[in-house]
């Protein structure tokens, strides 16, 4: 690849010195650039597989960056998109790729796991932020960049169809997997229904809220960046506050192989709801507080259903390192769906006394 040529697109003064691959992200192919005055860049490759209309997921990040500039406060930044020289979001290379530019969010710290309990709280501050900033923006006024990102019961539908097809044969390996999906289908349609009910509200949301999507300030570890605007689309706030949970307060990373090691953590959960209703300044109503909970083990469960359906198909969605590794992912997903139902009773009174 002719990355000298891709960086020459982009609008900066500067010159390419080196250019390393970055970031543990599951969709993009994320590169750092170090330029000749030591201003540095993230250059990435927009996934075409998962982002079939990439126009209109850069119309939405111009979009909603822009409106966040003026509202900024403190330290906390947006991601600033460099424009190529001939105008556009994105250039395209020999085999059709397109490629973006961002300014690197310097002094920062973006973490696979919380490496204590303050800087969860922080992410969560974040991320609660990022709402609180959004909450007057026209949510129909962003195009849904990928239908259905998190419809749980249109999520059900294409694992079933994957179980189906079966296309490797890989179904007989993962029969205890599938069934815990199948055990659990009355679940999966209680927040569409809230919503149909008139009590879940469409909002403004990131709906990719991992701890890695935030840039944690290196030295007092307060949040300064939500990154990864690929997925800012009308959603659900418990899904926010549910990925994040998903992610964050596990004790384990995401692919552990040993599950023994992998549990829900009620604390960090404690810490995170605090966090995230801080941030979100009071702009939660009532339904959504409630339903915090259900926002957590949903997109738990769709998860790890995602990561099966991708294994059965033949890890064609996220990135992986080996055969089993969607598999590997799906069962730390299942076995925190487990203990968060085990600790379901515990997870609803806290948030019920906190939101008194
Ligand atoms: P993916 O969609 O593949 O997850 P991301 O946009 O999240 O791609 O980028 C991958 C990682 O690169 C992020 O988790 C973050 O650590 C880092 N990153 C992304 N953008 C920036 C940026 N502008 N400045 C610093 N780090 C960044
Ligand atoms: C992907 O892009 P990244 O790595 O931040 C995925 C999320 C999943 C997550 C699981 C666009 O997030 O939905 O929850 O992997 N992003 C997309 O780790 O599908
Ligand atoms: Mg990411």
């Amino acid at each position: 690849m002719d990355y000298n040529n891709i960086v020459k697109q982009f609008n900066i003064p500067e010159e390419l010195l080196d250019i390393s691959k970055y970031g543990n992200g599951h969709i993009n192919d994320t590169f750092l650039i170090n330029t000749d005055s030591g201003k540095r860049y993230i250059l990435q490759k927009l996934n075409r597989n998962v982002f079939k209309e990439p126009e209109k997921v850069m119309e939405n990040i111009v979009a909603v960056t822009e409106y966040l500039k003026p509202r900024l406060s403190g330290k906390v930044q947006t991601l600033n998109l460099i424009p190529c020289k001939n105008g556009e979001k994105y250039t395209p290379d020999e085999n059709n790729n397109l490629w973006r530019m961002y300014d690197f969010v310097e002094n920062g710290v973006s973490l696979e796991l919380p490496e204590s309990e303050n800087d969860f709280y922080q992410s969560a501050v974040g991320f609660g932020n990022f709402q609180n900033m959004l909450k007057d923006y026209p949510a129909d006024t962003l195009y849904e960049t990928i239908p259905n990102f998190h419809n749980t019961p249109e999520r059900y539908k294409a694992f079933l169809e994957a179980v189906e097809k079966d296309p490797l044969g890989r179904v007989k390996t993962a029969l205890e997997e599938i069934a815990f999906v199948n055990e659990r289908k009355e679940f999966y349609s209680i927040l569409e229904d809230s919503h149909k009910n008139g009590n879940l509200p469409l909002k403004v949301t990131h709906n990719d809220t991992k701890l890695n999507n935030v840039m944690l300030d290196a030295k007092t570890r307060e949040p300064i960046c939500v990154m990864d605007l690929d997925t800012i689309m009308p959603g659900y706030s418990v899904n926010d506050f549910g990925d994040s949970i998903r992610f964050g307060a596990s004790t384990a990373a995401e692919d552990e192989k040993d599950l023994s090691k992998v549990h829900f953590d009620m604390e960090l959960f404690k810490i995170y709801t605090k966090g995230f209703l801080f941030g979100c300044n009071g702009t939660l109503t009532a339904c959504e507080q409630e339903l915090l909970p259900v926002g957590a083990k949903m997109m738990t469960i769709e998860c790890g259903m995602r990561f099966l359906t991708d294994y059965i198909l033949g890890d064609t969605y996220f990135k992986t390192e080996y055969p089993e590794h969607n598999l590997i992912r799906c069962r730390t997903q299942f076995k925190l769906v487990s203990e968060m139902e085990e600790k379901w009773e515990e997870m609803c009174d806290f948030i019920k006394e906190f939101s008194v």
